[in-house]
């Protein structure tokens, strides 16, 4: 494919942060008018809201904790990342946590702690969490190491912190493939791109836990997969509503109702929508589509906003979207390191 140019990382990393800022403001609606999305939208290029006025959320929160255990240890050390999750929720617990995962970040922080796989495993009845917190923060992993079998490892280890159940970590692999992927200029044969992720998720959720976990939760067999193929006949279809999109493939806080409706906002978006201005960039497109799906908007639109940043690059995002995000800076800054990671890695890491 394309060489991974440091535009795209630089574009992954700073759109997920604005996907979790301007998504934040319509977490958990129910629905969400398109004119209230332009709205929201057009309020960002009045240049007296600069400077940071909409505040990131846990997403951002705990993926900048992943980029920067990476970027210090040059590698993935769960040790020093469960410490960096603990600590950043102790110092801010307001960023909107999960419910559930707040019990995990407190029993991280305990200085006994030894297996730091442990807490997570013990989330709801010992089942482990199936939510979207483990996939919400995954994009940087497929940023830090150019080997996909790599990039699939470290993204579940990540994403079972904190989310034992494989319907949570099977999530967090299927978005650091999306990014690793759409990094690599797979999204120009959106066909392909779909049928790369369904032959990696088979092999995924082939695995003994993962059969376990749908059979317990009656889900289908792979429910992943299953989501895949369900993009795949909304992809050939000419029209699809809003509401297709939520019945089909979600919009809540579950990874699987979330991940899958990510991925499926870039697809759409690929191509100019009438519903949009013509000056839209097609990254711009995503975060507003994915905000006009309601339910889990600031995760949805932070894990679209990775893959379809991946995918156009820094130059997709207007100056005015980034001059309104906490932590957009930052993320900029970030991005050119992990691209240095990337190259030096011999799989790497
Ligand atoms: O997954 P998690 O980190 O939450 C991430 C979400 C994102 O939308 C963020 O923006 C933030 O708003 O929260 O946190 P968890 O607490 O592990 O999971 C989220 C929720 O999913 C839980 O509070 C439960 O409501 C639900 N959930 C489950 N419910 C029943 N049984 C997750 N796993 C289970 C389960 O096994
Ligand atoms: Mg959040
Ligand atoms: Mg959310």
């Amino acid at each position: 494919g394309v060489p991974a140019s440091l535009s795209r990382f630089r574009g992954a990393l700073v759109a997920a942060v604005l996907g979790d800022c301007i998504g934040g403001e319509f977490e958990g609606a129910e629905e969400v008018p398109m004119e209230s999305v332009m709205q929201h939208l057009n309020g960002l290029d009045d240049e007296t809201k600069g400077n940071g006025i909409l505040e990131y959320s846990d997403d951002t929160a705990m993926t900048r904790c992943v980029v920067q255990s990476l970027l210090s240890r040059a590698g993935f050390d769960e040790h020093d990342l469960a410490h960096r999750f603990a600590k950043e929720y102790s110092a801010s617990p307001g960023r909107g946590y999960g419910s559930g995962v707040v019990q995990v970040l407190k029993k991280l922080s305990s200085p006994q702690i030894n297996d730091v796989y442990q807490p997570a495993r013990d989330q709801f009845n010992g089942r482990g969490s199936f939510g979207n917190g483990g996939a919400m923060r995954a994009a940087p992993f497929a940023l830090a190491f150019p080997d996909l079998a790599h990039v699939k490892k470290v993204a579940r280890l990540g994403a079972m912190l904190t989310h034992s159940c494989s319907l949570g970590y099977n999530g967090a692999v299927l978005q650091a493939l999306a990014v690793h992927l759409s990094l690599q200029g797979a999204l120009a044969l959106p066909h392909q791109f779909i049928s790369r992720l369904i032959t990696e998720m088979e092999e995924v959720e082939s695995e003994e836990a993962a059969l376990r976990d749908a059979r317990i939760l009656k889900e289908a067999e792979k429910p992943f997969c299953e989501r895949l193929h369900r993009i795949r006949d909304l992809m050939d279809r000419s029209k699809v509503s809003i509401e297709e999109v939520i019945s089909e493939l979600g919009n809540g806080i579950a990874a699987l109702h979330s991940v899958p409706t990510a991925i499926f906002c870039v697809l759409h978006c690929l191509q100019p929508q009438e519903s949009f201005p013509e000056s839209y960039s097609g990254l711009e497109r995503t975060i507003a589509y994915s905000l006009a799906l309601g339910g889990d908007t600031d995760t949805i639109a932070c894990m679209a906003g990775a893959i379809a940043g991946a995918h156009y690059g820094i130059e997709a995002i207007p100056q005015s979207w980034i001059r309104c995000c906490e932590g957009a800076d930052d993320a900029d800054v970030n991005a050119k390191w992990l691209h240095v990671l990337y190259h030096k890695s011999p799989q790497g890491g």
